[in-house]
C-alpha cells in the first residue's frame, strides 16, 4: 500500500507516470451509477447503504484502472447529523428542511453524535473489503466553512446571498457554529481513518465566496484547527491531508500550511505558477478544467499535454481534474484523458 504511486506522490516522491484519480469519479456521468441510482428516490438513502457505497466507489476503478479510490458519500452528512433535515429531491440539489436561520438555532444545537454517521464508517469498511488490497482509499469531509455555508443557505445556491447576509449580521454566531463543525469534522475523519482510509481530503468548495480577510477568519482558521488536531492525534497523525480550495481570493502559496501534504488545484489556478511557488514543500493534484472533456479528443490530448509538460519534473504530482466531473461528460472522453496522461 505505501508503495502505491498515489501515496508516494503525497510524500513528494517522483513517479515515472503520475497517479490518476478525479473528483466525483463515481457519479451521474457513469451509466453503471445511473442504474443503481434509479433504485433510490433520495440520494441520501443510497449513501446509507454501505454495500451500495462500496460498489459505487469501485465502479470507476474497474472501468478506468485508477490509482486511488474515494469513499462514496457526501460532504453534507455532517450538517444532516445535526438534524438540519437533508434531502436530495428528484432532479434537484441538496435541500435542508431545517436550516440555520438565526443565532438561536446555533445556540440550541445538540452536540455532535458521531454514531449517527456510523453508516459512513461502515461504508469505509465495506469499500476497503472489496477494493484491490494495494489501492488507497481517500476519506473526506467538507471544510467547516463550506458546511456552514450550506447549513445557513439551506442548500446549494449561485451566490449564497443568505449566507453572506447572515455572516454580516451574526459573525459571532457563525464562529460558534464553525467551532462546533470543526470538532465534528475531526471526530468524523478520525473514525474514517480508524476504519481504513489511507488519505484525507477536505473540500472547501465555497472558498470563493469570501474576501481574502474573511477567507482567513471564517475558513482557513478552522481548516487549520482541524488539521492540527488530526496531526496531534496518534490515530491520524500519519495520514496525509489534501486540501481543495475552490478559486480562493488569495494566492495558494499564502494559504498552505505545514500540516497539509497536497493542494488540490482548481482549474482557475495557474499550475505553472503554483508549482514553481511550492515545489519541494507540497504535492499538487489537478487541475484540468472538466469542461475540456466536452471537447474533441484532440483538444483533450493537447490540454493534458500542457499540464504534463509543466509537471514532468515536479516531485509529488497527482493528475486530477480542477473540479468535479459533470454529468454531461461521456465516459469515453475520460478514457481519452487517462490514455493521454499515461502515454
Ligand atoms: O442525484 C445524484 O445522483 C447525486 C449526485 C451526487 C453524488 C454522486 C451528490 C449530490 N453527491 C455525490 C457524491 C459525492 N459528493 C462524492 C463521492 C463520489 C466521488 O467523488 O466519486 C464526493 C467526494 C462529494 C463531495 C461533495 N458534495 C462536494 C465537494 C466537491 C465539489 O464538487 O466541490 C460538494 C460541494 C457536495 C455537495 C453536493 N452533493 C450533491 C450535489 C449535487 C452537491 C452540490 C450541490 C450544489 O452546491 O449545487
Amino acid at each position: 500500500m505505501n508503495n502505491s504511486n498515489f501515496l508516494k506522490a503525497l510524500r513528494l516522491e517522483k513517479n515515472t507516470v503520475p497517479p490518476i484519480w478525479f473528483m466525483r469519479q463515481a457519479g451521474r456521468y457513469l451509466p453503471e451509477y445511473q442504474k443503481i441510482r434509479r433504485g433510490y428516490k433520495n440520494f441520501l438513502d443510497m449513501c446509507k447503504e454501505p454495500r451500495t457505497c462500496a460498489e459505487l466507489a469501485l465502479q470507476p476503478i474497474e472501468r478506468f484502472d485508477l490509482d486511488a479510490s474515494i469513499l462514496f458519500s457526501d460532504i453534507l452528512t455532517i450538517p444532516d447529523a445535526f438534524d438540519l433535515g437533508l434531502a436530495f429531491h428528484e432532479g434537484e440539489g441538496p435541500k435542508f428542511s431545517n436550516p440555520i436561520s438565526n443565532p438561536q438555532d446555533i445556540a440550541k444545537l445538540q452536540s455532535f453524535e458521531m454514531e449517527k454517521l456510523s453508516y459512513v464508517y461502515k461504508a469505509v469498511e465495506e469499500t476497503k473489503r472489496i477494493l484491490p488490497s494495494n489501492l488507497p482509499l481517500i476519506g473526506f469531509c467538507g471544510s467547516p466553512w463550506t458546511l456552514a455555508a450550506y447549513s445557513i443557505e439551506g442548500g446549494g445556491s449561485k451566490d449564497f446571498a443568505k449566507t453572506k447576509q447572515f455572516l454580516f449580521q451574526h459573525p459571532k454566531a457563525v464562529k460558534d457554529y464553525l467551532e462546533i463543525i470543526t470538532d465534528a469534522c475531526f471526530q468524523y475523519l478520525k473514525q474514517q481513518v480508524l476504519c481504513g482510509v489511507n488519505a484525507l481530503q477536505i473540500f472547501d468548495s465555497w472558498a470563493d465566496l469570501l474576501s481574502p480577510e474573511d477567507l482567513e477568519t471564517y475558513s482557513l482558521e478552522y481548516t487549520r484547527k482541524l488539521t492540527r488536531r488530526l496531526k496531534e492525534d496518534a490515530v491520524t497523525s500519519n495520514t496525509p491531508i489534501i486540501l481543495f480550495e475552490k478559486a480562493p481570493q488569495k494566492a495558494i502559496s499564502d494559504i498552505l500550511f505545514k500540516d497539509l501534504s497536497c493542494i488540490s488545484l482548481h482549474w482557475s489556478e495557474s499550475i505553472a505558477k503554483v508549482s514553481e511557488d511550492i515545489k519541494g514543500q507540497f504535492a499538487i493534484q489537478g487541475n484540468l478544467n472538466p469542461s475540456f472533456l466536452l471537447e474533441s479528443d484532440e483538444v483533450i490530448q493537447v490540454e493534458v499535454q500542457k499540464i504534463s509538460n509543466v509537471m514532468r519534473d515536479f516531485p509529488g504530482f497527482i493528475f486530477n481534474l480542477g473540479h468535479g466531473i459533470t454529468p454531461d461528460i461521456k465516459p469515453e472522453k475520460v478514457q481519452v484523458m487517462i490514455d493521454a496522461v499515461r502515454t
